[in-house]
């Protein structure tokens, strides 16, 4: 079990954590997913090492973006 901490960009609701929320969980292996609107943050916690592209491509099918880590 891990938990992973990604950065979204273009959150500014709680309509928007819903939407990231509810697609980066359906992810396989997810187990948890908590979104912070204020800090513009999704923690994702899975049994397996998730693939950061395929947790992008949920971000994006919600329609935000996965900022680029420095
Ligand atoms: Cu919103």
């Amino acid at each position: 079990m891990q938990t992973t901490t990604y950065s979204v960009t273009g959150m500014t609701c709680a309509h928007c954590v819903s939407s990231v929320s509810s697609e980066v969980s359906q992810l396989a292996g997810v187990t948890d997913v908590q979104v912070d609107l204020a800090t513009g943050t999704v923690s994702v916690t899975s049994a397996e090492p998730l693939d950061r592209a395929a947790v992008a491509a949920a971000v994006d099918e919600a329609g935000y973006e996965l900022a680029v880590t420095p």
